[in-house]
This record gives C-alpha cells, sequence and structure tokens, in this order.
C-alpha cells in the first residue's frame, strides 16, 4: 500500500493534460455546434466535468485542456466554472487551444496536440504527464495509478478496462505479459483478442496514459519527425515504444467499490440517452451524491424546479426522474426522463423516457418519447415526437435504437431565442 504522503508528492509533481479537440461525429447533430467535451450531462453537467473532477479529487491541480474543434462552448464552461483554483499555490486549469505554436498546422492526431505544447509543459516541469481523454464519464482516482507507475518503473502505463469482446474495434485493444507489462497493442483492430481464459472480454486502453515527461517529450520529438506516423498515441506512440520500454497496463477499479468501475464512452446518441436516463434508476451504477467524490461544475444560479396545477386543476409532476434547476412542470407528467436547467413543460403535456437538455420548452399538449431534444428547443403546442418513426425520420435525426435527436435548427429556429 503506498501511504498517502507518497500518492500527494506525486500527484503534486504531475500536470494533466485532458484533450478536449475531437468532435465525436456519432454524436451526430449535438456536436454540430459544440465540442463532445462540452455536451451537457446529468441534468447540470458537462462531460468534461468528470475529469476535471476526477484530478481535482486526485489532487492532480495542475491541468492543460487541449482545445480544437468547435471550442467555444468548452472555453467558456471552463472560464467561467473552473477558475477556482489557487495560481498563487502553483494550481491552474489552462486552456491551450490549437495555436500552431510549432508548425503552420492544426493539431493532427492526440500526440500532435501534445506535441504542440511541448515548450508550455517544460516550463511547468512536472515529473509526470497524465493524459487524459475529455469525453468519458467515470470516477476515478489516478493518485494509485501514478503510484503504480512509478513502482514498476515504467516509461508509461496505459489505464486499461476489460470490455465485452464484440466491442474491442472501438479501442485499442492490450495484451499483456509477465508483471503487467504490454506486448501487444492493437488500434481499433478488426478482430480484437481476448483475455487468455475469458473469451468474452477484451482488454481496453482508457485512453488515459502516465509519462515520465522526459520520456514523452523523447517520444513526441522522434514521432514528429516520422513522415509515415498518424502522430497519434494509440496508433503511433505506444506501439512504437512496446519493445523497446517499460509500457505497463493498469487496472482501472472503482474508487469506492474497488471492483471493475462505471466507465462510459457516450459518444453515440444511443449511448447518450441511455447513460442519462440510468440516472434516474432508484440506485445507478454512476453516483452523482457521493460527497467522497465530488463532481464539480459550472452552473448558473437558478430557482428550485417547480411542479404546480394548471389551471384546469391537472397535476404537474416527475416521476423516475430528475429534474434540474430553473425547471417549471405545470400541468404536465414527465416519466423516466432527465430535464436539465430551465426546462419548461406546459398543461397537458407529457414527456417519457427523455433527455432534455437546457432552455428547451415543451408546450401544451405535447407527447414526447424517448428522445433527446437539444439546448435551447421549442416545441411548439401539440408536438409528438416519438410515436411515429417515418414522420419523426423526415424532420429529425433517429438513432438504431429508435431515439429521436431533435435540435433548434431540425425545428427551423434560430439559436438563441430563449
Ligand atoms: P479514440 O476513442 O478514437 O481512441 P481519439 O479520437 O484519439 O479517441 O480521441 C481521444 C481524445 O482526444 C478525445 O477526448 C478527443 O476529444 C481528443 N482529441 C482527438 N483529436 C484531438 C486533437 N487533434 N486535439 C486535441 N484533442 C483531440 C483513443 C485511443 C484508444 C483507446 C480509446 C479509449 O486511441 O486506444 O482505446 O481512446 O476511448
Ligand atoms: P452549448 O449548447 O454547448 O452551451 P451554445 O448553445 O452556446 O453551446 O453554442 C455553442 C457555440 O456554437 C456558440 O458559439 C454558438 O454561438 C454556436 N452555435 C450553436 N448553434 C449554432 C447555429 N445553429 N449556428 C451558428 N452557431 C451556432
Amino acid at each position: 500500500m503506498h501511504t498517502e504522503r507518497f500518492v500527494s508528492r506525486l500527484t503534486r509533481n504531475t500536470l494533466a493534460l485532458i484533450l478536449a479537440g475531437g468532435r465525436g461525429s456519432r454524436l451526430k447533430d449535438l456536436t454540430n455546434w459544440r465540442a463532445k467535451p462540452a455536451v451537457p450531462f446529468g441534468g447540470k453537467f458537462r462531460i468534461i466535468d468528470f475529469p476535471l473532477s476526477n484530478c481535482i479529487n486526485s489532487g492532480i491541480r495542475r491541468i492543460g485542456v487541449l482545445t480544437q474543434y468547435k471550442a467555444h462552448s468548452l472555453i467558456q464552461h471552463i472560464q467561467k466554472g473552473w477558475g477556482f483554483l489557487r495560481g498563487e499555490f502553483g494550481e491552474f486549469v489552462e486552456l491551450m487551444p490549437a495555436q500552431q505554436r510549432i508548425q503552420p498546422s492544426w493539431y493532427l492526431g492526440t500526440a500532435d496536440a501534445v506535441y504542440q505544447n511541448l515548450d508550455i509543459i517544460r516550463n511547468h516541469g512536472p515529473d509526470f504527464v497524465l493524459i487524459l481523454a475529455g469525453d468519458h464519464i467515470y470516477k476515478m482516482d489516478y493518485g494509485p495509478m501514478i503510484a503504480f507507475h512509478v513502482e514498476r518503473q515504467a516509461d508509461l502505463t496505459v489505464g486499461c478496462i476489460e470490455v465485452p469482446v464484440h466491442e474491442g474495434r472501438d479501442f485499442g485493444i492490450v495484451a499483456v505479459g509477465e508483471g503487467g507489462r504490454i506486448v501487444e497493442f492493437q488500434e481499433k483492430p478488426e478482430h480484437p483478442k481476448p483475455i487468455p481464459g475469458s473469451e468474452e472480454l477484451a482488454l481496453a486502453s482508457m485512453g488515459i496514459y502516465v509519462f515520465n515527461t522526459a520520456f514523452l517529450i523523447e517520444q513526441l520529438i522522434k514521432d514528429a519527425d516520422n513522415p509515415k506516423s498518424a502522430h497519434d498515441f494509440g496508433k503511433d506512440i505506444i506501439p512504437a515504444a512496446l519493445e523497446k520500454y517499460r509500457v505497463i497496463a493498469y487496472p482501472f477499479r472503482d474508487v469506492q467499490s474497488g471492483q471493475r468501475g462505471y466507465w462510459r464512452d457516450v459518444g453515440t446518441v444511443d449511448a447518450f440517452w441511455l447513460a442519462n436516463l440510468e440516472l434516474a434508476d432508484a440506485v445507478p451504477d454512476l453516483n452523482l451524491y457521493d460527497t467522497a467524490w465530488p463532481i464539480w461544475t459550472y452552473q448558473e444560479q437558478l430557482p428550485p424546479a417547480k411542479f404546480i396545477y394548471d389551471e384546469e386543476d391537472r397535476l404537474g409532476l416527475a416521476v423516475n426522474s430528475m429534474v434540474s434547476g430553473g425547471c417549471i412542470i405545470c400541468g404536465a407528467v414527465v416519466r423516466h426522463s432527465l430535464l436539465f436547467s430551465n426546462v419548461r413543460v406546459d398543461s397537458d403535456a407529457s414527456v417519457t423516457d427523455s433527455v432534455v437538455l437546457p432552455n428547451v420548452e415543451i408546450e401544451r399538449g405535447c407527447r414526447i418519447r424517448r428522445a433527446v431534444i437539444d439546448k435551447g428547443c421549442r416545441l411548439p403546442a401539440g408536438t409528438v415526437i416519438g410515436e411515429n418513426t417515418e414522420e419523426d425520420a423526415k424532420r429529425y435525426f433517429i438513432s438504431p435504437r429508435g431515439i429521436v435527436l431533435v435540435t433548434p435548427e431540425m425545428l427551423g429556429q434560430s439559436l438563441h431565442h430563449v
């Protein structure tokens, strides 16, 4: 067991870099105007709040966020919500936009995104660099992972999790040899190899890496000179390092239970819908009420949610649902749904199995089922969604699972009408 003091010395000497530049195109129109890490999640958070909170809760207070694609609302969120760290104690959340610092291009792959910030990394002078993706939902204490990295005398440690083998195609798949050493790494293989002895599972890279700083710098410089490289950690840097260096797999465990932890890529409309709705379960796998591992965010100061009768004495209520601040439900029924901030649901409307992002107005008599409604939509009185797929398909995006995604543009509405 590592002592707390040992771990805190390591986390203090770590710089976290959150890769937040990807579009997340499988989220379809939800990422037309914002980067995937900025997509709202869980009623009042955005996806990036999870890795950021993990850093803070792990005692890592030096954090760079690397942005690129449609970064406006991401930058705004971080500036408004994450400025509470104390610069005078060497703490910061710093934005690192793709800015053509070294070469006249935007970021190529993920390794290039880090390479282009090498001078900033050098200036901060950390012993370790922790590289994270900005687009996963999970709670993880990075301290034990960095301690593991040091104890195993690794050059690079890769956070790993078991996934069903048929999902392995979406990940970097790892084969582990003696002492946890990674002996094979295949980025998104056509035929993922199962873990020996368990045909159903494969070991996947979570895209979480601990590097010794000097080693990282050396590898990035070497990679930048390689014209054949896609400049990506999964495709290039890790496979190239396996033979000569100590690259170790770290098994991810839940902060509370010590079991295989909750870790979700909410990268598709279906996964996004499901992960949000699961939060409304009686005992969800992801506990947002855990005071030992709080998820921080920026939130507007809003009045409490309000549930009222309408003028005809119809009940306004929500069950098996989460309802955020600023919502008003008047004479309408919300079932098994998640309402983000400032959602209005008017008389005689019903919302079922749906995820409703902030500032949405659902007018009189609407019936909404199995839908994701994007920020700022106004659903005119009597709108019916989720009952007739053919009708819906003419205007909206329908996911493979039949979830209807509705954005202001699909409704022919301008963006900031609320
Ligand atoms: P992918 O899921 O394909 O694979 P990738 O597209 O490389 O992930 O993006 C990783 C992170 O970097 C995301 O948070 C994304 O937003 C961000 N990002 C992508 N391009 C960027 C750029 N040019 N600049 C800044 N940020 C950028 C990776 C690994 C796999 C691993 C999975 C785990 O390559 O091996 O299994 O993550 O999800
Ligand atoms: P979020 O929903 O992530 O909070 P916003 O609604 O503020 O973000 O939009 C993100 C960014 O994209 C903003 O700069 C916004 O002005 C821009 N944007 C969003 N939708 C459109 C659109 N339909 N046309 C042009 N710009 C848009």
